[in-house]
């Protein structure tokens, strides 16, 4: 069996205000042979939301990205699976709305994104993006000894 990674995802605030749309998400992510790790409902705060898009701070989209961002509650997750940041990645698909018609319209952005910010969900794209995203939303929680404690039983329930 092969080993399980981690990956940071959230849920964005447009749809957390949607229930049966966030239900469906629960679902693909489930189906989709994602292990919930660790699950929170936060708001960002303004402070959270800039030092997280920071490498955006100079692009044409950042100030209406923060503004959304801090608009409502997101579901902030810790998943597993084998391959988790692509695999996550591939089921959100692409960044931008209007490519998700053509190259993923099954995903969850071409399901659920409505616009270039409002595009669904977040997933981090590399292992230090996990941990840097991990230690501010879930500053509790132990990347390193999940990897040696817990993801060996999580494989064995397989
Ligand atoms: P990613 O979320 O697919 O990793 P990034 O390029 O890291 O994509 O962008 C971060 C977030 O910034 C996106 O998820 C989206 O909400 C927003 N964003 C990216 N490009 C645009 C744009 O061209 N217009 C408006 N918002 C954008």
């Amino acid at each position: 069996m092969r080993p399980l990674q981690l990956t940071f995802a959230i849920i964005k605030p447009h749809v957390v205000k949607q229930p049966l749309v966030l239900e469906t998400i629960r679902d693909m992510i489930l189906t989709s042979n994602f292990k919930v790790v660790k699950t929170r409902r936060h708001a960002f705060t303004l402070k959270e939301a800039e030092l997280f898009y920071e490498e955006h701070r100079n692009k044409f989209f950042y100030n209406r990205l923060v503004t959304f961002m801090t608009s409502g509650p997101s579901d902030f997750y810790i998943l597993a699976r084998d391959d988790a940041i692509k695999e996550w990645r591939k089921l959100m698909g692409p960044t931008k709305v209007f490519k998700t018609q053509f190259e993923a319209p099954d995903s969850i952005r071409g399901q659920f994104g409505l616009s270039d910010t409002r595009n669904a969900t977040h997933g981090s794209d590399s292992p230090e993006s996990v941990r840097k995203e991990v230690g501010l939303f879930f500053p509790h929680f132990d990347i390193e000894n999940w990897y040696q404690e817990e993801e060996p039983k999580f494989r064995a329930n397989q």
